[in-house]
């Protein structure tokens, strides 16, 4: 008897194994996101690392260095290497100042950026998100932001969905503008910047006849469950 009931457990589990794997599926595939453009800076330099885009920096090129970075935000397996470092400057000269990255959305829509970021008491303490529709006219997008003294474990995540003029936009850029640095040497690290979104077309979601395919096997599974149980429960009487 404790073996028939070890048997149907075991029949049990990869049965509701299946369907929750089918769900993780059908949910993964709702809301697919592809990343358009990462920088993780641990090559110490402002090419981007995976995918496609230019990035450019105003600030004074002395002031735009490299330290410690995080996984923070990682993707694809990234180590934590080196993040991007910017500092204050002679003066606080780079107050005003900002870094863009230019990525074609072209394809994509409900695009979002993120990135990991910390800064020392003296670094630049309001910081403004912004976006471009052409590369040339930057909006602000949210309130400005003090990163913390911590990359942490949470990314700020700047989510434009609503901004739909950013969806399939060969023009897309990004932009974070710095100010409220107080010393030279107070610094900003910023490291795994991503750049994502849903691939548009209805590739994203499941189309109707997939679901209803995914249903009818579903309900194949069911029955051979079913069977199987029956077949038990003779054996047991
Ligand atoms: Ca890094
Ligand atoms: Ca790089």
């Amino acid at each position: 008897m404790f073996i028939t009931s070890d048997f149907r457990l075991t029949r049990r589990i990869p049965f509701n194994f299946i369907i929750a794997a089918l769900i993780f599926l059908a949910t993964s595939q709702a809301a697919r996101a592809d990343n358009l453009a990462i920088w993780n800076f641990n090559d110490s330099d402002l090419n981007v690392d995976h995918g496609s885009g230019t990035f450019t920096s105003s600030l004074n090129i002395v002031n735009v260095l490299f330290a410690a970075g995080t996984t923070n935000n990682a993707r694809l397996g990234d180590p934590a290497g080196q993040a991007l470092s910017l500092q204050g400057g002679t003066g606080s000269v780079n107050n005003g100042r900002n870094i863009t990255f230019n990525v074609s959305t072209a394809g994509f829509s409900n695009i979002i950026v993120s990135l990991a970021t910390q800064g020392t008491s003296t670094g630049f303490n309001s910081n403004q998100f912004q976006y471009s529709l052409d590369g040339i006219t930057f909006v602000d997008f949210g309130l400005p932001y003090t990163p913390a003294t911590a990359f942490g474990t949470l990314p700020l995540v700047f989510s434009l969905a609503a901004i739909v003029a950013l969806n399939n936009n060969p023009n897309a850029a990004f932009r974070v503008v710095f100010n409220g640095a107080t010393s030279s040497t107070g610094s900003n690290r910023i490291d795994n910047i991503v750049v994502e979104g849903a691939p548009t077309g209805g590739a994203a979601v499941p189309e109707p006849a997939s679901v209803l395919l995914l249903l009818s096997g579903l309900g194949g599974l069911y029955k051979v469950r079913r069977r199987k149980s029956s077949v038990i429960k003779r054996h047991k009487t």
